[in-house]
């Protein structure tokens, strides 16, 4: 482990802005401190555990509980849920939201941008494993750019010979006050698939406010949000959160409420108070067809 945080740092450490260091567990991570923000990011998964502009407060949740376990999820940050979004399709013994998350990216660039920000470039290809769970060819680059914004760019290839069928979701928790305090704003007149009510389509017809277990996918919010502001107003934290999206036409809206929290090992009991998701996906039928040599590109915008 410690040669390979020393090769990392010799190849793509930023003099006074980032670097590679020994994370929970032994797990690689990336720390990013510029003039602008904060930001960690681990190599399994290439998940972003933390990100906080210069005089706020950290905009996303981490579970304390969090694990740090050797391909399995971590819980809180930005998952990368790819190449399918929830329960696979098909074999329910597939890993849930995909094998992405749990598989350690390789760093391809770091670079010190002009406007003071800082940008890390991970991919990620097929291999035997991903292979035996999806057998499809593919190259995955995720960048990620920490400035008074965090941007996340998830673009993927069909490196394959055959039309793939790509899902998937920047899976953010975000850092609340007190969930019973907020509103999301962006999502007023969109139809969403209530998870929670033998998947209903229901229509939402004013600003969102979290009183219970919450678990919805919205629809054709591409426009909405990239025009629009579709936001976290939090009254506690005196804050709104911003989230910008592109190529992305389905939103999920995920709080597990109290039962759900308790039943999970890695999350406590009572940390729904303190963190929603608003997920950029590509999920249900929002899903992305590639010819071979075809990209795409799931992004978000996170801003206060
Ligand atoms: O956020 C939507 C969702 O699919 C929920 O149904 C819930 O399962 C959540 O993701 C967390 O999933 P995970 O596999 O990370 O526990």
């Amino acid at each position: 482990m410690a040669h390979q945080i020393e090769a990392l740092n010799a190849q793509f450490a930023l003099p006074e802005q980032l670097w590679f260091q020994t994370g929970e567990n032994g797990l690689p991570k990336v720390q990013i401190d510029n003039k602008l923000a904060s930001a960690e990011i681990y190599l399994q998964g290439g998940h972003i555990t933390a990100f906080q502009p210069r005089g706020n407060k950290p905009v996303l949740w981490m579970s304390p509980l969090a694990q740090f376990q050797r391909n399995k999820a971590i819980r809180g940050g930005v998952p990368i849920i790819w190449p399918w979004f929830g329960p696979h399709a098909i074999d329910k013994h597939k890993p849930q939201h995909g094998f992405a998350r749990t598989t350690e990216w390789q760093v391809n660039a770091t670079k010190a941008l002009p406007d003071s920000s800082t940008q890390l470039q991970l991919q990620m290809q097929d291999t035997p494993a991903t292979q035996a769970l999806w057998p499809h060819a593919f190259e995955l680059n995720l960048s990620i750019t920490v400035g008074t914004e965090l941007k996340i760019e998830l673009t993927s290839r069909n490196t394959g010979e055959q039309t793939i069928t790509i899902g998937g979701a920047l899976h953010s928790y975000f850092a609340v006050g007190d969930i019973g305090q907020i509103h999301i704003d962006g999502l007023l007149g969109h139809n969403y698939i209530d998870q929670l009510d033998s998947n209903r389509i229901k229509r939402q017809h004013e600003a969102i406010h979290i009183r219970q277990e919450v678990d919805r996918i919205y629809f054709d919010t591409e426009d909405t949000c990239t025009e629009g502001i579709c936001a976290i107003f939090d009254a506690k934290l005196l804050r709104q959160i911003y989230i910008k999206r592109t190529g992305s036409r389905s939103t999920v809206i995920w709080n597990p409420w109290e039962k759900k929290a308790k039943a999970m090992a890695d999350f406590p009991d009572n940390g729904y108070r303190q963190m929603v998701c608003i997920e950029t996906a590509n999920a249900v039928d929002d899903v992305r067809h590639l010819a071979p040599g075809e990209t795409h590109t799931l992004s978000q915008i996170i801003g206060l």
